[in-house]
């Protein structure tokens, strides 16, 4: 066993994303990748424990019970890269199902630093398995774990959970693609998909009870009071969930409750707030189970098989590169 960490080169620009933003003429937004810092990292960690929220579970059943055959299916031997792998968790069924089969390089690329941490201490306990974490975005982290690449090694690259539902399904094709062209034909890309459900299911899904997924996306507004300076008060900002249906996604919008003006003085720029206006900070995209072939297809690769949960519809499926 061994662990290794290659620290951030942050690739982004929090302030001058806020700041794009929030000076958009219609509609506000925020993007989602900031909600992963290490409190809101840890609030979806929360989340996916939630009764309402089957889909973090939905994924790790479907890994835990086919994960052998999952492995059995890859084209080996490989090198595992994992994007946005979060606490680490579901990953394991499938990388002691690899390390059976053969000794097993990981490489976890994460955003988060705690994540990746906590990852990293999850798994190490894995024989045969030597894990060097990325602290990177997706495809920065791809780029450099395929540098890595061994002669005659392929890559499989785990892509679960159904973060791939934050992009709108054109940019989700693009993204793939980009994937698809750090690879070599044979290589495989495992993609996790929340399919569609009832709108009922989707709402409680993503407005629970208890409060977890409003103080997760309420989280990015004192993440930009914390990190520049804001003047947000969080109790003027309330949670929402929004079924888009052309879209077939949900949306999570923080609700200005009232007319007012926040200052962010490390992003340069004060912002004004009608009533009932919204910042967007999340749409979380559903598939059908069918047109994932062809989503695939489009990006350069084959769906060689698909596996799906019978209590909480969510698909695993194995792309092949072409
Ligand atoms: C981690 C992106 C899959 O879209 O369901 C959970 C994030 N947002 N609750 C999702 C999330 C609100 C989640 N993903």
């Amino acid at each position: 066993m061994l662990v290794h960490s290659i620290p951030t080169n942050a690739g982004y620009d929090f302030a001058s994303d806020v700041r794009a933003g929030l000076t958009r003429p219609d509609q506000k937004e925020l993007p989602s990748k900031y909600l992963y810092d290490d409190v809101g990292s840890a609030l979806f960690e929360v989340i996916s424990h939630l009764p309402e929220y089957g889909l973090t579970r939905a994924d790790e059943r479907l890994l835990r019970r086919h994960a052998k055959e999952i492995v059995e299916r890859v084209p080996g031997p490989v090198a595992v890269a994992e994007l946005g792998s979060g606490s680490g968790k579901k990953t394991r069924w499938l990388l002691e199902a690899f390390c059976r089969r053969q000794r097993t390089s990981y490489y976890p690329v994460e955003i988060s630093h705690a994540a990746l941490v906590m990852c990293e201490r999850e798994l190490s306990d894995i024989d045969a398995i030597s894990i060097v974490g990325f602290e990177r975005e997706y495809l920065d982290g791809l780029l450099e774990v395929a540098a890595y690449r061994k002669p005659g090694q392929h890559l499989c690259v785990l892509f679960l959970g159904s973060t791939i539902g934050n992009f709108d399904r054109a940019a989700g094709v693009d993204f793939l693609a980009e994937v698809r062209s750090i690879l070599q034909p044979d290589d495989s890309l495992l993609l996790g998909t929340d399919l569609e459900k009832s709108g009922s299911q989707l709402l409680q899904a993503y407005d629970d009870e208890l409060g977890v997924t409003a103080a997760f996306n309420l989280n990015l507004l004192a993440r930009v009071n914390r990190e520049l300076a804001a003047d947000f008060a969080l109790d003027h900002f309330e949670h929402t969930a929004r079924i888009n249906s052309e879209a077939r996604s949900v949306e999570m919008h923080l609700v200005s409750k009232r007319h007012q003006v926040v200052s962010i003085p490390m992003a340069e720029v004060v912002v004004e707030f009608q009533e009932g206006e919204t910042i967007w900070t999340e749409s979380s995209h559903k598939y059908s189970s069918d047109e994932i072939f062809d989503t695939a297809r489009k990006a350069g690769f084959r769906c060689e098989v698909q596996w799906i949960d019978e209590q909480w519809p969510f698909a695993e499926n194995l792309l092949i590169a072409e």
